[in-house]
């Protein structure tokens, strides 16, 4: 059995103790999200009522999923710590290394030969410290997790941004970077600012064309990318009931998209019916003697605007498909507003691709819904106009629609059924065009689509739908056609619409898989012995940073002043990095090539301070580094969106950046730095960001009585001789002073093993 019923059963035997001690606490009823943060606290820190978006709370989350392109980071810094067996059940998922090109068992194979190094180094670390190991083929992360250990009232941390999904089940499950995971798994508490709330009352029930992804797309265009940061987003209401678990998975899945630290919906008899599918009836027979700890209480759902920060309202009844994009998942269009939209704006109409699947997308519903609208192409005789890719998020979902012939509808209709993998959706995807200059269009049923992202083509313009929706237009070929309106020409010339997809959310049969993938650790893992070749361009033991000189930080140059969106992405992109994500020194050669400077609107040209000419910024900065000198990194909002990937922070550590100073980040960036000793700073006065000059030299003073609360200054001296001096804020707290002056979180822990 994969799952730990007995941590379950202890999740749950302090559950109402805790919910009673937090409503006396806070004088309140309580919300579902609050409840379960509540038991998840570290002993002893029940009793205590917490200012949403101020406080630093420690908890002690029950499980750890890491992916295999962060869990090398992770585990490489767990090595350190010096543990024998991790302390709490974790797990690694070896899905975001597969490459799409071919088709699933040929890329498979290429996979496991190509990234056999990578591979054998994370099978032989699990086996060693007792962590749960899934083989490439197995599926990706968080629809194995959901699958197999997501719990309703569960906490987890997972070291990838749409750890989230689990909340489809009901566990508060949060992104974070491989230092915070390998904390965890050290048996160190967790900590989090006690989030914000955000109450989304769902009404009506779905029909139609409707699908749980819509409600997200919704929910993207009204917080946008930011508007969730600091907050959980808790979904209620009659409607929230009448989702599947696995359509609400989809929901707390893309919750990433708005930088929201995780959303959750309450358990209920869609949730247990999941559990039962998947073989857990136990977990829901538990379940339903906590039931109604397992939602958030009656008076606040009956008054919501009382108990949340902020309540938005959806009537799923009138809810219209969605198609959002391009470039971000924020920009949200009804379906009857997109054809208008793509014209206006000049976006290719033309259809390429069509790619459904991903950790998102993919659940057994998923798959039925889309393969309606594909069987209508072969039942009316219509010609499939676009490319069209499948990617099984499990090889258990796989398996199953294999066995009940929905991977041969596609089949049938041009559709490729890719490796159960990230694939496109993480740039890993050789995709075969004849003019990559040209501007053109693909849809996704993913989550993200900044550009490059799915094939590292800037001209692409990547959209973003639910499963069906994608596969209607795969079949038209043309953007501007509406599937719930439009007719199309078929072969025999006659004028045909597409009848309402239809879904089944769970296999009548039953789920059934042959091999899933699993492998357990060794009982005894001390003698297990986990090699990494020095020579290695894939791996690299991990050494020490160096602690803070104890001074202020003077004569910093500047490395790049980036513009406008800067995301993970443009930080530290994926797609044939992910190759170096075991080895820090390669990796470090992609920092910031994405990154727009500010002064010349070009990307991974900057000017060199020492010799005036401009080159990438990699090289830039190791010539900085060579000559012992620090530098800076200015940004816009929301630096650092999109992934968990602790590598954007680690890289530019490495390198020598010393500070990165910024309109706004997103939280697990920010939380990254922090964690790898950096100064992750906020200007005072946004403003201020435009006093940035391109020859600019930057001290960072206040080091010395550096404390919570309290702003730093830069003092920018600019060529010629003028200086600003501004104010920066952060939001470090106690510790995470300590890391900074550390060198860094692990410094800590080592140190601790050694003293
Ligand atoms: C993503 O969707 O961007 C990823 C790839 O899953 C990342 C993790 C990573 O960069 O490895 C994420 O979302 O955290
Ligand atoms: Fe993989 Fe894409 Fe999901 Fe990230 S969003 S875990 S890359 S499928």
């Amino acid at each position: 059995m994969a799952f730990d019923l007995d941590m379950i059963k202890k999740v749950y035997a302090r559950l109402g103790s805790r919910v009673e001690a937090a409503r006396n606490a806070t004088g309140k009823p309580l919300t579902l999200t609050e409840k379960i943060l509540y038991t998840h606290l570290t002993e002893g820190d029940a009793a205590h009522a917490y200012k949403r978006g101020v406080d630093y709370v420690d908890f002690a989350p029950d499980r750890v999923a890491m992916q295999d392109a962060t869990a090398q980071m992770a585990l490489l810094q767990f090595m350190q710590a010096g543990r024998p067996q991790v302390a709490v059940p974790s797990t690694v998922h070896c899905d975001h290394l597969i490459q799409a090109k071919i088709g699933a068992d040929t890329d498979l194979t290429t996979a496991k030969d190509q990234n056999k190094e990578v591979y054998d180094f994370l099978a032989s670390v699990s086996d060693k410290y007792g962590i749960g190991f899934w083989k490439p083929g197995a599926g990706i992360i968080h629809q194995v997790v959901l699958e197999n250990y997501a719990f309703p009232g569960g906490m987890m941390i997972g070291t990838d941004s749409h750890t989230p999904n689990a909340g489809g089940l009901g566990m508060v499950a949060i992104g974070v970077g491989g230092a915070d995971a390998c904390d965890v798994m050290a048996g160190l508490p967790w900590e989090l600012k006690f989030p914000k709330l955000i109450g989304v009352k769902l009404t009506g029930k779905l029909s139609g064309w409707a699908s749980a992804k819509d409600v997200i797309l919704v929910v993207a265009g009204i917080l946008t990318v930011k508007g969730g940061t600091g907050a959980i987003v808790e979904y209620f209401g009659e409607g929230a009931r009448s989702l599947s678990a696995t359509g609400k998975g989809t929901i707390c899945n893309m919750g990433a998209e708005i930088g929201a630290t995780t959303s959750i919906f309450g358990y209920d008899e869609k949730s247990e019916a999941y559990l039962r599918g998947t073989e857990r009836a136990e977990i829901a027979d538990l379940a339903n003697t906590v039931k109604e700890h397992l939602t958030g209480d009656p008076e606040v759902y009956a008054n919501p605007e009382l108990y949340f920060d902020q309540v938005i309202e959806i009537n799923l009844s009138e809810l219209e498909p969605h198609v959002n994009g391009p470039f971000t998942p924020d920009l949200a269009w009804p379906i009857s507003k997109f054809a208008n939209a793509v014209k206006e704006n000049n976006w290719p109409t033309k259809l390429e691709v069509g790619l459904i699947g991903s950790c998102t997308n993919s659940s057994y519903e998923d798959i039925t819904r889309a393969a309606s609208i594909a069987s209508q192409a072969i039942e009316k005789n219509i010609k499939t106009e676009a490319e069209f890719t499948i990617t099984p998020g499990s090889e258990l979902v796989r398996y199953t629609v294999e066995r009940d012939g929905y991977l041969k509808t596609f089949e049938s209709m041009g559709g490729v059924v890719l490796a159960n993998a990230c694939g496109p959706c993480i740039g890993q995807w050789a995709r075969h065009t004849d003019d990559p200059t040209r501007k053109n269009s693909i849809i996704t049923s993913f989550n993200r689509n900044f550009a490059k992202r799915q094939d590292g083509n800037p001209n692409t313009h990547a959209f973003v739908a639910s499963p069906e929706i994608v596969t209607a237009f795969v079949i038209a070929g043309d953007l501007t056609f509406n599937p719930l309106t439009d007719s199309l020409k078929n072969k025999d010339g006659q004028f045909v619409k597409f009848d309402e997809p239809l879904g089944i959310e769970l296999p009548v049969k039953g789920f059934a898989v042959e091999d899933a993938g699993y492998q357990a650790p060794a009982e005894d893992g001390s003698k297990v012995e986990v090699k990494v070749d020095p020579k290695s361009t894939r791996l690299q033991l991990l050494d020490p940073f160096t602690p803070w000189e104890g001074t202020d930080i003077t004569g910093l140059k500047l490395l790049i002043k980036a513009k406008g969106k800067c995301t993970t992405d443009h930080i530290s992109m994926a797609g044939p990095w992910l190759k170096f994500r075991g080895h820090l020194d390669n990796i470090s050669n992609n920092m910031l090539i994405g990154a727009i400077n500010y002064f010349n609107d070009k990307a991974d040209t900057v000017k060199n301070a020492l010799t005036g000419k401009y080159g990438p910024v990699p090289a830039t900065q190791r010539d900085y580094k060579a000559n012992g000198i620090g530098s800076i990194v200015v940004g816009d909002e929301n630096y650092g969106e999109g992934s968990s990937r602790e590598h954007a922070a680690m890289e530019p550590r490495h390198l020598g950046v010393r500070a990165i100073l910024v309109k706004s980040f997103a939280r697990i960036h920010e939380t990254n730095l922090k964690k790898q000793g950096m100064l992750g700073l906020t200007f005072a006065n946004p403003a201020d960001y435009d006093k940035i000059l391109e020859d600019d030299t930057f001290d960072i003073i206040g080091l010395q009585s550096f404390a919570p609360g309290k702003p730093l200054q830069v003092v920018i001296h600019h060529k010629g001789g003028l200086t600003d001096t501004i104010d920066v804020n952060h939001t470090y707290n106690a510790q995470q002073i300590e890391w900074f002056k550390a060198g860094g979180a692990l410094n800590i822990i080592r140190n601790q093993q050694h003293a």
